[in-house]
């Protein structure tokens, strides 16, 4: 070190760094901005959010200036993460990389020499608070019975670091699970009058939606098993030859309405944000994507969510609504084993035929199964126990504590 340079730990901060690398989609971006927002709004921590794409994150927060590399949003302070790094990293208490994003080497030496002043310090018996930042990497929800077992584990680095895997999880041992803490509340308050839907389907444009119309919200991945459900909804009135309550599909731009393109007749490049398909029984609506938040209190209006990945996955849970999770595909079929995990624990309590139902319907929609019909067909059978249990779950699941409040105390103890 030279006399110009000032040792790393006069630098540091008590604030908390977390990298997010958008690898694909929104996922990514989605789970680190909930636990920015959370640990800033309720545990008053400082937040560096360190984003390599502001284009993905617009989407889920169009606020966002794409072209500013530092920008601030309910109290998170957003950084543009350029490779090489052209922001100073400043180290604070804690640094989290997301999903095992590769962090910038800028970071790597600076937490380095802060080690080995720590190091010499501890020798010299000088009593100076040079400590690297807890270092953590938050890793991928599962429901996986190993996930206990892992959570916590420390990993120790070239530099003699420790770094510890964080594992989100549906157990008092794992990390828990992102859920703000006036959610249920606020959820609930919303669901309490159906003038707060009807009202947001007014705000986002949508035509035609009577208060007991069956609305799906359907954020997906491509299947055939979507294809199959939309011609069966939308020609469900034939079939029965009798008076059926219209269905509506609340399906935002994206991925899935590569599976719907048939059947509106349109090609995927004219589908526009706004535009309404009316087939038969089915009204098809394409959304615009909307802020998180916005997201949220569309999944607590359906009667029914289709979601994917990681987030919109946890969000139909505390939705307390019957959903579909297309789990994101992995090599080997591997996520197959995950969507089994969850089924496991989601259906523990579940009476027999609608954990069927469920299950099968879940399973058919990930294999592309056309047979998905006659699985939702029984799983609208069992709606009422569906619903129930969709009421419940959420307390179930989120325990004594949510992932940011375990988080904070994996924080203290380490
Ligand atoms: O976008 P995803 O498919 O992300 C995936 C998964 O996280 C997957 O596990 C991961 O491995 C892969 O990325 C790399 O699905 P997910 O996780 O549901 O993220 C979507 C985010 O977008 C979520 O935070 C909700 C948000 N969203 C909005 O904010 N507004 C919208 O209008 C919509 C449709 C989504």
């Amino acid at each position: 070190m030279t006399n110009e340079t000032p040792a790393a730990s006069s630098y540091k901060s008590p604030h908390w760094d977390i990298f997010c690398v958008v690898v694909d989609n929104y996922g990514d971006i989605g789970v680190t901005w909930r636990l920015a927002k959370q640990l800033a709004a309720e545990y008053q921590i400082e937040i560096n959010l360190w984003v390599d794409d502001l284009n993905s994150f617009s989407h889920i927060l169009p606020e966002l200036d794409k072209t500013l590399s530092q920008q601030q949003f309910f109290g998170v302070n957003i950084f543009k993460w350029n490779k090489p790094l052209d922001i100073p990293y400043r180290p604070g208490s804690v640094l989290i990389e997301a999903f095992a994003c590769e962090l910038p080497s800028q970071v790597l030496s600076t937490i380095d020499e802060l080690h080995q002043e720590s190091k010499t310090n501890f020798e010299q018996s000088i009593n100076t608070a040079s400590k690297p930042p807890v270092w953590l990497n938050l890793e991928y929800l599962s429901a996986e019975d190993w996930v206990d077992g892992c959570h916590g584990l420390p990993s120790m680095q070239a530099s003699g670091i420790n770094k510890h895997f964080y594992f989100p999880g549906f157990t008092s041992k794992s990390g828990g699970l992102i859920c703000e803490s006036d959610l249920f509340n606020q959820r609930d308050k919303w669901q309490s009058s159906p003038s707060n839907k009807l009202a947001l389907f007014k705000k986002l444009g949508l035509i035609g939606i009577e208060a007991n119309d069956i609305v799906i919200s359907v954020f997906s991945y491509e299947t055939l098993a979507l294809t199959a459900l939309c011609n069966y909804w939308a020609n469900i009135e034939v079939q029965n030859n009798s008076e059926q309550t219209a269905i509506h599909a609340l399906i935002p731009l994206g991925k899935s309405l590569a599976s719907i393109e048939s059947l509106i007749s349109t090609p995927l490049n004219k589908i526009k944000a706004g535009q309404q398909f009316t087939v038969g029984n089915l009204t098809i609506h394409i959304l615009p994507m909307t802020a998180q938040t916005q997201f949220d209190r569309l999944l607590w209006s359906c009667d029914f969510n289709i979601v994917r990945g990681e987030d919109s996955f946890l969000r139909a849970q505390w939705a307390a609504k019957p959903f579909i999770w297309h789990i994101y595909p992995q090599e080997d079929d591997y996520h197959l084993v995950k969507l089994q995990a969850f089924v496991n624990i989601y259906c523990l309590n579940l009476e027999d035929d609608a954990a069927n139902a469920w299950s099968k319907t879940n399973f058919a929609f990930n294999q592309q199964e056309s047979n998905v019909v006659e699985h939702w067909q029984q799983l609208i059978c069992a709606q009422s126990a569906l619903q129930q249990h969709a009421k419940h779950w959420p307390i179930d699941a989120k325990k004594d504590a949510d992932l940011a409040s375990r988080l904070v105390e994996f924080v203290k103890t380490s």
